[in-house]
């Protein structure tokens, strides 16, 4: 019998879904890959997962995970070689899950008005900014402290949430590169020059039920 994969909807450039790869790819898993038009979901991933977000894995035993975050969970959990998850300090663990829930809940927030402004035109731009600056300003002091949010070496956390400051940045790159966050300019280049960043951003057609079977990581 042939060997089984998870099975990942996923859409390249959705930082949720960015966060799942990258956790994905750190735990060695390998999945088959779906890729995803957001206007054009396939019927597959709906009936899997009803509230049609990506990313969604399917894993072997028919368990759907659909939310990025229990994704990065699940894959870490079975193999965490690189102590992403810095299980044997507490107080790391507690200060990764505070973090992620201020970047998904306020900042991502504030990112999206920010990147949408045009539609709340009852502000300028640079309100919806300054909002998210909170969280830039929150992240540079921990980066001047240590190399990555949590310690010397890359968590969780900063997995989880350097795809979210790359789409921040990415809307005025020229005001995010000639900002005051320069610890933060060099941590977030330092994931988007990495090797995994580079495999987790590879390009997959649209799915269908007729494409041949491809996988992530590809080796
Ligand atoms: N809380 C979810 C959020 C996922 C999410 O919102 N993904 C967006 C794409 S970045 C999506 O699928 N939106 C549905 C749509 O645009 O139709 C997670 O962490 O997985």
């Amino acid at each position: 019998m042939s060997k089984s994969y998870p099975i990942l909807y996923t859409f390249r450039r959705c930082p949720y879904a960015m966060r799942a790869r990258m956790a994905l790819f750190h735990s060695g898993i390998k999945v088959e890959v779906r890729e995803v038009v957001l206007k054009d979901k396939p019927e597959e991933m709906l009936q899997a997962s009803p509230k049609g977000t990506v990313p969604v894995l399917i894993i072997p035993d028919a368990t759907v995970i659909d939310e990025s975050l229990d994704i990065m969970y699940w894959a870490l959990n079975q193999s965490d070689p690189s102590n992403l998850l810095c299980r044997e300090n507490h107080d790391f663990v507690s200060e990764i899950s505070t973090l992620i829930d201020e970047n998904d809940s306020a900042f991502k927030q504030h990112l999206d008005l920010y990147k949408y402004h045009d539609r709340h035109p009852e502000n300028p731009q640079s309100h919806y900014r300054s909002l998210g600056e909170q969280f830039l300003q929150k992240l540079e002091e921990r980066l001047k402290l240590s190399k990555f949010l949590i310690n010397e070496s890359p968590s969780l956390a900063d997995l989880a949430i350097f795809p979210f400051i790359r789409q921040f940045a990415h809307v005025d790159k020229e005001w995010f590169y000639n900002s005051e966050y320069t610890e933060l300019i060099h941590w977030l280049d330092f994931f988007l020059e990495g090797i995994e960043f580079k495999e987790v951003m590879t390009k997959f057609s649209q799915w269908c039920p007729d494409t041949t079977t491809v996988f992530f990581p590809k080796s």
